[in-house]
């Protein structure tokens, strides 16, 4: 299967592999990091299990409380799935849309995100949630803090696939100084502890082509929600 441009949920599993970054650990706050190249190596299993979950809960776009249409499509896997509408924030067990449970989170990505959670010191992840972002060109998320969930114990797992992205990584008001990081295709994000509550954001996707996943940018976002 071919990546088609009308489709930009259909991945292209056959295309050549690109040149892989070395894998390394950047320290960006006190209990955060950022692990290059971290889940290049589990992209095969991966992604199969990613057309799965949208073929039973596809990505839509969500209104916030507010009324706005995010940029960002969602779809969720996992005990709870992040939802937003005009009544407000909130994670559900069932999907809105289809009133079907969330599909289950595929034991590949929950492995990966305990290992990533591992590798960033947080040895006992158990997250319950994945919320999936499909960013196309120009899409954006602005910042905000992660505080829907029933306990900020856990860490934030955060899996960068796709075109690049400008991660913004700030502190506990939201006027704070945020630091830009460039992350690429496999780079995964972790914050937790003393960090949990941090504000965070993604600047406008810029116009491009990503050898295996097309014009996007595929987040995952593993959480302990419930
Ligand atoms: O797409 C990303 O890298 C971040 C996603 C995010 O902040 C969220 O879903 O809360």
């Amino acid at each position: 299967m071919r990546y088609d441009p009308m489709s930009p949920t259909t991945l292209d599993m056959f295309a050549d592999a690109e040149p892989e970054q070395q894998p390394r650990r950047e320290r960006i706050g006190e209990q955060s990091y950022v692990l290059r190249g971290f889940a290049l190596p589990w992209l095969e299993q991966l992604l199969p299990e990613l057309e799965a979950v949208l073929a039973a809960a596809p990505f839509r776009q969500m209104v916030t409380p507010g009324g706005f249409t995010m940029s960002v499509a969602l779809s969720s896997c996992g005990t709870w799935g992040w939802t937003t509408d005009r009544s407000g924030y909130r994670y559900t067990r069932h999907d809105p849309q289809t009133g079907q449970p969330w599909p289950k989170m595929p034991q590949v990505f929950f492995e990966l995100a305990q290992a990533a959670a591992r590798e960033a010191g947080f040895a006992d992840f158990v997250p319950d949630s994945c919320l999936i972002n499909r960013y196309i060109p120009g899409a954006k998320m602005s910042l905000h803090q992660d505080k829907d969930e029933g306990s900020y114990a856990a860490p934030i797992v955060s899996v960068s696939l796709g075109l690049p992205a400008t991660f913004l990584f700030g502190g506990f008001e939201r006027g704070d100084k945020s630091q830009r990081i460039g992350l690429l295709h496999g780079d995964i994000v972790v914050w937790g502890g003393v960090d949990r509550l941090r504000y965070h954001g993604v600047l406008p996707i810029k116009e491009g082509y990503h050898p295996r996943l097309g014009g996007q940018r595929i987040n995952f976002t593993f959480r302990t929600a419930g």
